[in-house]
């Protein structure tokens, strides 16, 4: 194994700050690149006033593996970021129809046996410019230059079974309502609407399935504040809205609450006015080329690895097939393990581009409860969940 044994041969961006034993890896980075990753990644962020990360869009394009970086990991609130409340300061209170109401401190929560999951994680706002793109009234969207509200980490926690199990579940305990402490008014809600604290409520069948998770943690750190600390409600399967960052009572009902952000935000529906509005839960069976991304335009004839991710609310993935004519004939792409149930995962097709011309590459993910990813999106005037299949043209020449 290499020793360095002079002194000038370490780089100095990776000399530790002997106060603060961080190694400024990414700031430092000036002048001539020496040594790896010889790409910085970075994600596309929105800075409030004070110059503190509000909005953090994923670099899905340039991830590699299957687990997010904490600091690449899109973030979605609706409402100001909420005061930081410290660990010793918080509780979680159960209550309603439950035989005893409790209250957790977050050692409590933490003497109980806790679940790792891994899921990825779809804000049903992702790609919902590409709705107006497939009506022909705007501009092909770049998942390159926007970046994504998609990600995908390894959380831990406690089943919120559990949780609820220590309360004593009835056979009136329908709904969950899950609460933050981030309080506001949304831009689109009914004049004179109160300033509400962000809410969703859960359906108990999907509130019992032991991955739903009452999380800590992400990525192996106990969680950031942007993600909801102390402690979070995570839904896999289920579209980001349902994860409750910044959870403080969990209020269990006989009825579905009426929560705005169900009917008035993350819902399918023709029209505001709709009679039959249906609550937007399981994510849809999707997949994404990551490679070649969508800049570019030309390649050059002969071998190519076309890759990418597919991920379902529903189930594994147990099919991506890959086109390079538009969707006229289809190909079987691999799989790239592990495939797991919540989890994206990659999947990889080589291309033999023999001839020039032009191209239209698409993926097409299937999975384990038989659905297919569709051509055409499902249209709702919320512009949620696009998940259908988006060509992307190239040149070999
Ligand atoms: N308390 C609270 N939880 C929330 C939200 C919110 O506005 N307030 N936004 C939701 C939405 S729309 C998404 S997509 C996810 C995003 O979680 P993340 O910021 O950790 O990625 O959080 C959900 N949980
Ligand atoms: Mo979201």
């Amino acid at each position: 194994m290499a020793t360095i044994k002079e002194e000038g041969a370490v780089p100095d961006f990776l000399r530790m700050d002997a106060e603060t034993g961080s190694v400024p890896a990414n700031d430092g980075r000036k002048g001539d690149w020496y040594g790896w990753p010889s790409k910085e990644v970075k994600p596309v962020t929105l800075l409030d006033d004070e110059g503190r990360a509000v909005r953090i869009r994923t670099p899905v394009m340039d991830l590699e593996g299957l687990i997010t970086p904490t600091n690449l990991h899109y973030t979605v609130q609706h409402f100001d970021v909420p005061e930081v409340v410290p660990t010793d300061k918080w509780s979680l209170t159960i209550e309603g129809e439950v035989k005893n109401p409790v209250t957790f401190s977050f050692e409590d929560l933490r003497r109980l046996p806790g679940r790792t999951v891994r899921t990825v994680m779809e804000c049903s706002g992702s790609d919902a410019t590409f709705f107006e793109y497939f009506q022909g009234e705007g501009p092909k969207p770049s998942r390159t230059q926007e970046c994504m509200i998609l990600s995908a980490s390894e959380w831990t926690g406690v089943p919120l079974a559990t949780v609820l199990n220590e309360a004593g579940l009835t056979d009136k305990s329908l709904f969950i309502r899950a609460e933050g402490w981030d309080q506001g008014v949304p831009a689109t809600a009914d004049e004179g609407t109160e300033p509400f604290f962000y809410d969703k409520g859960l359906a108990v069948q999907k509130a019992l399935h032991p991955d739903t998770i009452l999380a800590w943690a992400q990525n192996g750190q106990l969680l950031e504040h942007l993600h909801g600390a102390p402690v979070r409600l995570l839904v896999p399967g289920w579209s980001g809205n349902w994860s409750v960052k910044w959870l403080r009572r969990l209020e269990v009902m006989d009825h579905m609450p009426a929560c705005w952000y169900h009917y008035q935000f993350y819902y399918y529906a023709v029209s505001p006015d709709s009679t039959d509005k249906e609550l937007i839960t399981t994510i849809g069976v999707k997949s994404i080329v990551t490679h070649p991304n969508d800049d570019t335009e030309r390649m050059s004839t002969g071998p190519h690895m076309v890759r990418g991710y597919a991920w379902s609310g529903a189930g594994a993935i147990t099919q991506v097939e890959v086109s390079v004519d538009g969707g006229e004939t289809w190909n079987a792409a691999h799989l790239e393990p592990p495939v797991d149930r919540f989890m994206w995962v990659r999947w990889s097709y080589p291309w033999d581009a023999a001839k020039k011309g032009q191209y239209n590459i698409m993926s097409r993910a299937t999975d384990e409860v038989g659905r297919v990813q569709s051509r055409e999106p499902r249209y709702n005037n919320m512009r949620k969940n696009f998940s259908a299949i988006v060509g992307y043209p190239v040149i070999i020449e």
